[in-house]
């Protein structure tokens, strides 16, 4: 008995080896496998633009023009737990260089402003109402500085490090943290050096687990756009040698389809404003995007295997404006009515893989339902810990064998939300027509949408079957 089990063990472990073998494909570290399953999260701009009136200050602007009256970080929390977000990440120090927090690197501060009479730190605040509230904390910190005096100099590679240690010893964890590619000149007309690798390292040995976003990553890549929509072909992979941060970044459509065999993970995140600015501007008020076109961009975010990183600017009050909080909670209540009800939950699946005529196995999974159901929306998921492999799915929707409509679709990634006209079916398949190695399903599950939700996409309709 205890041989035989010897035995089956080495057979499973010989199993399990040659299944990892096959696959040599990049995969997620297990911080950025956390960071795909946070899905949506807020952004938040504040600082003296909130102000000022300002996409981009210019680094001249008086620190006491920096004073919310009623600045409350918990309110942002509840609002954000509220929507769903799991975590928020600040604007510490955008393109002006005025740093939220005291920083002993510069003289453009919370600490120099009438705010608290200078002993106010907003990164305190946000910090400790996150943990509070069980919100993951993230901070964005603009390399570019149009105010700090050492900008354009080797020195300013020391001061940019010095605040991130600053950020990392007083306010962690921080779960992200963000590097924009904007780049320009200084104070002194000059351009600055980074030293990247520096940067990266420092953020390493200070806390292994923050995924730090930028055009190229290392953990995160931005999505080529600021219209919150990535690719409907989504790759979690992109090659960056020859790359680099800002002008020096691959194609707006690479950084929003990743490539195909890229070497590295670096996943897509879609960062767009509930309004049409950055900051909080009184005369944006009624241009608040509305519940339904939040659920949209979600859609075609989260929907498309990438992270919704929503901007919702406090306004000069220092807290989320009431229109904000109207829409984020339309936008949770859309997400909870639509897909509450899994109508797949109860099919019987069947596996029909096969070989097909070239020998390779095609992956057919059928879902057979007991009854005719009215379906407009599938969501599908890829075990992406074993890297992504799915290139192509065709699915067919049926009733009591007639089909009905085919739909093909290139990646699923994480997850992936397929949205069509309503149709009645009895019968689904879903069949891998293409993929990288041996590929897996993850969970299959499927709604009816509120048909005003549903983006008429234009699908491949073709008429050949299995
Ligand atoms: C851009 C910046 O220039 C904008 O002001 C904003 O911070 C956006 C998220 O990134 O590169």
């Amino acid at each position: 008995m205890k041989r035989f089990s010897v035995i089956l063990f080495l057979f499973f472990f010989v199993q399990l080896s040659a299944q990892k073998a096959n696959n040599n494909f990049p995969q997620p570290t297990q911080s950025q496998l956390q960071w795909h399953e946070m899905e949506f999260y807020l952004f938040t701009h504040f600082g003296p633009n909130t102000f000022t009136d300002k996409e981009w200050g210019t680094g001249n602007e008086t620190e006491d023009a920096f004073n919310p009256t009623q600045l409350d970080c918990k309110q942002w929390c509840r609002v954000a737990k509220e929507a769903g977000a799991k975590g928020i990440i600040i604007t510490a120090k955008h393109h002006d260089g005025f740093c939220l927090w005291p920083s002993k690197y510069s003289t453009h501060t919370v600490r120099e402003s009438k705010w608290k009479n200078g002993k106010g730190d907003v990164l305190k605040e946000l910090s400790d109402a996150c943990k509070e509230y069980g919100l993951k904390f993230g901070v964005y910190i603009s390399p570019w500085d149009r105010n700090h005096p050492k900008y354009g100099t080797a020195e300013y590679n020391d001061v940019f490090i010095n605040m991130m240690k600053e950020l990392f010893s007083n306010y962690g964890p921080i779960t992200e943290l963000w590097w924009d590619g904007a780049n320009g000149e200084g104070p002194n007309g000059k351009k600055q050096a980074y030293d990247w690798h520096r940067f990266e390292r420092t953020v390493h040995e200070l806390s292994p687990n923050t995924v730090v976003f930028s055009d190229i990553g290392p953990d995160i890549r931005w999505v080529g756009n600021e219209n919150g929509i990535a690719g409907k072909t989504n790759w979690n992979l992109l090659d960056t040698a020859g790359f680099s941060r800002g002008l020096g970044a691959p194609p707006n459509d690479t950084l929003r389809e990743g490539n195909v065999n890229g070497k590295n993970w670096i996943p897509a995140e879609c960062d767009v404003s509930i309004r049409p600015g950055w900051f909080y501007h009184a005369n944006e008020d009624e241009k608040v995007k509305s519940a339904e076109q939040l659920f949209d961009l979600y859609l075609k975010s989260v929907g498309r295997g990438a992270n919704l990183l929503l901007n919702v600017p406090p306004d000069r009050r220092g807290l989320i404006n009431e229109k904000d909080a109207a829409s984020l909670i339309g936008f949770k209540k859309l997400r909870d009515e639509n897909f509450k009800n899994n109508l797949l939950k109860r099919a019987m699946e069947i596996d029909k893989s096969h070989k097909s005529l070239d020998g390779k196995t095609e992956i057919v999974r059928m879902l057979i339902l007991k009854e005719p159901i009215k379906i407009n929306c599938l969501v599908l998921k890829e075990p992406i810990q074993n890297g992504q492999l799915i290139k192509n799915v065709d699915i067919i929707l049926s009733n009591h064998g007639t089909e009905q409509k085919k739909i093909s679709i290139t990646t699923i990634g994480r997850k992936r939300i397929i949205s069509f006209p309503t149709e009645e079916v009895s019968e689904i398949s879903f069949i891998i027509t293409h993929a990288k190695a041996k590929p897996q399903f993850g969970e299959i599950a499927g709604y009816l949408m509120d048909e005003k939700l549903i983006e008429q996409e234009r699908f491949l309709w073709t008429s050949d079957r299995i």
